[in-house]
Order: structure tokens, then C-alpha cells, then sequence
């Protein structure tokens, strides 16, 4: 796992062109108004997949909770996203030392020709609410990486790092995307309730029994879901 920046790692080859092939194909499913992946029983299956998992729980360790995911093929014309940031929380997390990751995933790639995934390592520390960066639009800031994602690539980011999607040479192109996010449980977070509530239909044909989508404990309200899940070794 190669580290371009703390809280930033680039892992080539990750996936093979039959998976990436299939990925796009099932994004094609996707709409621009509903962009939740718990929809679809091929990204059900690729959330709770080892793979997918292992990589999360190096970072996170061993008690994590899947957070939510997203994708959608971008048609031509797509708008450029602005800087923010997609820690979810309310209560005091001094530190932000309950972990929280987004993988993204481009089954094309994310490069300066089809638009970059602009990363600004440096605000790894900062505590902003997750909109605030956005008064800085997409424009350049000092110290931003800009990695060339290839097609097969995963790239991890913690949620708190801003981020940003810029034009390419060519933004008249699509752009499918994907992101899966994890986070380590402790404090409450209301947008991972939201999710779980809106689709806990979808989430009883589980392929792998998994805590990855049990109550974050946090608070009194019932448990998201009242199934009782074991973790996967
Ligand atoms: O489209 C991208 O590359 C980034 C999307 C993004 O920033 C997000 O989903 O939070």
C-alpha cells in the first residue's frame, strides 16, 4: 500500500480489468438522483468482500462499520466538484480519532484528461464543518497532489482530507466513480444512520454476515438494524 501523503494511499492493480469492466456496466444502473450503491446486490456483494474489507480494517482495524456508498457515471458536461471534506459527525471529536475513509475507485481512471481527484494533504488536521472549504471553489491550493488514478486503482483517503474533482483537458467525456466508505465506531454519525434506515431493506440478503452494518452504539435509539451480525475473520 503506498503512501503518497498521511491519510492518502494510492494501490495500483488492485483490481482486474474484469472487475473494473463489470463495475462500470453496474453503474450504468445508476442514477444522478439516487447515487446509493446499497441498491444493487453486485455492490452489496463488492462492500462486504475481503478484499474490500481487509484494506479498510488495516487502516481501521478490526471493529469498523461500513459508513455508505456511492457511484454513478458522470455524463458529458458533469460539473466540477467543489473543495470539501466528508467526515460525518456531531459530536465533540477533538482529534478526529474515530477514524472514518472513503475508497474511491475510477474503472476509468482519474487523471488531468478525463478530471482529477484534487487532494490537499495538509488539511488532514483542520476541523471545518464539510462544506466550508467549498468558499475556495476548485481553485489551486498550495501543497495539493493530484494523482494519476489508474483504471484497477483504489485510492483511500481519510474522510477528513478536502477534496475536490477539477475539469480535465476534455470534460465533454463521462466519468464513472465509485466511493465506499468505512468508519471506526465511537461517535455518532448521522449521515450513516440516514443510510442504513433509508435502504435496512436491502441489507437482509447479506452475502457475508458481517457486523459492518451494525448500530455505531453511540447512542440510545434502537440498533439501525435488529439482525445480530458476527464479524468475519
Ligand atoms: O468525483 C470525484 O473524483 C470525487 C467525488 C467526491 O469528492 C465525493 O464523492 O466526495
Amino acid at each position: 500500500m503506498k503512501s503518497l501523503a498521511p491519510g492518502v494511499y494510492l494501490l495500483e492493480g488492485f483490481f482486474t480489468n474484469d472487475q473494473t469492466a463489470a463495475m462500470r456496466s453496474h453503474l450504468s444502473n445508476q442514477t444522478m438522483g439516487d447515487r446509493s450503491l446499497l441498491k444493487s446486490g453486485y455492490f452489496r456483494e463488492l462492500i462486504v468482500s475481503p478484499p474490500i474489507v481487509a484494506i479498510a480494517r488495516k487502516i481501521l482495524g478490526k471493529k469498523l462499520l461500513f459508513h455508505h456508498a456511492n457511484g454513478v457515471i458522470l455524463p458529458p458536461g458533469w460539473p466540477e466538484k467543489l473543495w470539501h471534506h466528508d467526515y460525518d459527525g456531531v459530536s465533540p471529536d477533538p482529534a478526529r480519532q474515530f477514524k472514518m475513509i472513503h475508497l474511491m475507485i475510477y474503472p476509468e481512471g482519474a487523471s488531468e484528461h478525463n478530471g482529477p481527484l484534487v487532494i490537499l494533504p495538509s488539511s488532514r488536521n483542520t476541523r471545518v464543518v464539510r462544506s466550508w472549504p467549498g468558499r475556495y471553489q476548485t481553485r489551486p491550493m498550495a501543497g495539493e497532489i493530484c494523482p494519476l488514478i489508474k483504471p484497477g486503482s483504489l485510492l483511500v483517503i481519510e474522510s477528513q482530507i478536502w477534496h475536490c474533482r477539477r475539469h480535465g483537458s476534455n470534460p465533454d467525456i463521462s466519468r464513472p466513480y465509485l466511493n465506499i466508505s468505512f468508519c471506526q465506531p465511537g461517535i455518532e454519525r448521522p449521515e450513516r444512520r440516514q443510510v442504513l434506515t433509508r435502504h435496512a431493506a436491502y441489507l437482509t440478503d447479506l452475502p457475508l454476515d458481517s457486523g459492518l452494518f451494525a448500530s455505531d452504539g453511540v447512542t440510545d435509539e434502537r440498533p439501525v438494524l435488529q439482525r445480530t451480525f458476527t464479524t468475519p475473520e
